[in-house]
């Protein structure tokens, strides 16, 4: 059986390799998918963080191991993004704001809601508020989903929002927003209608929202 802190580890030391091999073992050996990512994968990278902080890793070091979570995330994609229904439950375009390169947890959240049945159109990284407008408009969205990591890229959100409003669109959407930096307080002082603190709450507050939009 896969030792998950072994899956962590190599999250930890960038070991890109096998970190894809243990993942995919554990998912052969009939391992929950979402057990892998939360105690292996995003395990390791709590600890990257914590390294990162107390100087004792640097970007490179951060780098290695983000390409190795990244390259384990793959193996669960087809897992994540299974779905059952055929008609898409609505559109969501969702990125990473203007400044802000982090993108592992907005490819997780976007993960996630297409798994749930979401239609995802995802802008990447670096996100200028005018490319959520041209989005929106483009594909016939409900739903904006915001991500920050960084503390100086939050009121990039707030930009966004007030650029939705001078485009007429802003009541049209529902507005989410998420990243590790984020509160339930900070939504709602930029009036974002939702925030989740994580990839699966993101996909429940989602469904809820729009269950209320539509009522
Ligand atoms: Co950066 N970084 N980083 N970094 N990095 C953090 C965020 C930091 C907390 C590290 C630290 O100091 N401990 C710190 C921010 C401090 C702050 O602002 N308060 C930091 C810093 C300072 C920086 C730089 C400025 C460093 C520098 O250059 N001196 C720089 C900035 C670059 C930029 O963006 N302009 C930088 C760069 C990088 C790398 C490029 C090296 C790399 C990113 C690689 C990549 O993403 N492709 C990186 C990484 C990997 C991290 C840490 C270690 C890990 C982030 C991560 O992927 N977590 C991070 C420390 C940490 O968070 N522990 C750190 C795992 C991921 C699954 O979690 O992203 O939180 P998270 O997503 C969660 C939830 O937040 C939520 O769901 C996800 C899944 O459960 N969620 C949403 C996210 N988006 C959501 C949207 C929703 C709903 C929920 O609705 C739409």
């Amino acid at each position: 059986m896969v030792d998950l802190n072994e899956l962590a580890e190599a999250v930890i030391n960038g070991n890109r390799d096998r970190a894809v091999q243990l993942t995919q073992q554990a998912l052969d050996e009939g391992m929950d998918a979402a057990r892998i990512l939360n105690e292996g994968l995003i395990a390791g990278m709590q600890v990257v963080g914590e390294k990162f902080k107390k100087n004792e890793f640097y970007i490179p070091e951060v780098l290695v191991a983000a390409r190795a979570m990244k390259a384990a995330m793959e193996v669960l994609r087809p897992i994540l993004t299974e779905r059952s229904d055929i008609q898409p439950l609505a559109t969501v375009v969702i990125g990473t704001v203007r400044g802000d390169l982090h993108d592992i947890g907005k490819n997780l959240v976007a993960m996630m809601l297409e798994g749930a049945g979401f239609r995802v159109i995802d802008l990447g990284v670096d996100t200028p508020p005018e490319k959520f407008v041209e989005a929106v408009k483009e594909h016939g969205a409900r739903i904006v989903g915001m991500s920050a990591l960084l503390t100086t890229t939050m009121p990039a959100m707030k930009d966004t929002i007030e650029t939705l409003k001078a485009a007429g669109i802003r009541d049209q959407v529902i507005i989410m927003v998420g990243g590790a930096p984020l509160t339930q307080e900070y939504a709602d002082s930029i009036g974002a209608d939702g925030y989740a603190p994580d990839a699966a709450s993101a996909v429940d507050k989602a469904k809820e929202l729009l269950s209320k939009k539509a009522a």
